[in-house]
């Protein structure tokens, strides 16, 4: 079983119960909040925002990964985050995450005063293992298929819990050759990275067996197209479901779920969770 308690440079995450992990985008052109938060001071106010709604770890990404975004350049990508981050390290309790590919990025959060490394990529970047290793913070593994640029043109797999399942357990092996404690490791299936609708759905179907590696488990669902594809829903009009759909995950023994909804989705994992622990002697 996965440690109930992450230390994320010096501030806890406590993951004995599920939790909501707060998305704050500082993009342009992110697919839901790109643009929203690009002053730091909207930033900070949109993360003090979300832990007062029960987030209990605010993401803080600077590069869109929506399914056909360009690339970042590193400076760029510094620009946007470190001083969010830095704020972020003064005003909050919680701790915070930086969603990012580049080693660089991690070094330069992680020393503003990030607590966790969010890679969708997987630390696959030449140098990242080792980068994150040296920082000594807990990392989440994302699958991805491909990359955000060209992912969705064609998702393809013979079985995609088992083969997603299998690259998570490899990288997660990778990371702890490298000095990562096993403690420090949180798996994603990535929802909508390089998956078609059908994958997506799978996926959450049969997120159990990814739960039953031992990691604590990530979710990414929140208004993503999964969402559309179904309900045929434009993405302002996606909250209940991503809701519905967290709610699968953590019945299914999901750790930490990622979302933009975050006072909705505290209740509604906070209720799920209820319903999982109650037994005759409560
Ligand atoms: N999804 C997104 C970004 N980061 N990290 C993890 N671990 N899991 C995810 O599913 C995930 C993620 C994409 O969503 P969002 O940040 O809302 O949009 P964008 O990439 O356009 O900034």
């Amino acid at each position: 079983m996965h440690p109930l308690i992450l230390d994320c440079a010096g501030k806890p995450l406590d993951l004995s119960v599920p939790r909501v992990m707060g998305i704050l985008n500082v993009t342009p052109d992110s697919f839901s909040d790109g643009g929203d938060f690009l002053a730091p001071e909207k930033a900070v106010q949109r993360a003090l925002e979300m832990v007062e709604e029960g987030a209990a770890v605010i993401d803080v990404g600077g590069e869109s990964t929506r399914p056909g975004a360009a690339p970042v350049d590193v400076d760029e990508e510094l620009r946007r985050v470190i001083p969010v981050i830095e704020a972020l390290q003064r005003e909050l309790t919680v701790p915070v995450s930086i969603d990012t590919r580049k080693p660089a990025v991690m070094q330069a959060a992680v020393a503003a005063g990030a607590g966790l490394i969010n890679d969708v990529n997987a630390l696959q970047a030449p140098g990242a293992v080792e980068t994150a290793a040296a920082l000594g913070v807990p990392v989440c593994l994302m699958h991805i298929q491909g990359d955000p640029e060209t992912m969705q043109d064609q998702p393809d797999y013979r079985d995609v819990v088992a083969e997603v399942g299998a690259f998570l357990v490899a990288r997660a092996r990778a990371c702890r050759d490298a000095g990562i404690a096993r403690e420090r490791i949180l798996l994603d299936p990535g929802f909508g990275f390089g998956k078609t609708p059908e994958h997506n759905l799978l996926l959450l179907q049969r997120l159990d067996t990814l739960v039953a590696n031992g990691y604590p488990v990530l979710v990414g669902l929140s208004r993503k197209s999964l969402i559309g594809n179904v309900l045929g829903l434009s993405v302002d009009k996606r909250v209940y479901p991503g809701v519905a759909l967290n709610v699968l995950a953590v019945w299914q023994g999901a750790s930490l779920v990622r979302s933009h909804d975050v006072r909705a989705t505290r209740e509604a994992i906070e209720m799920c969770h209820a319903v999982q622990v109650a037994g005759p002697g409560c």
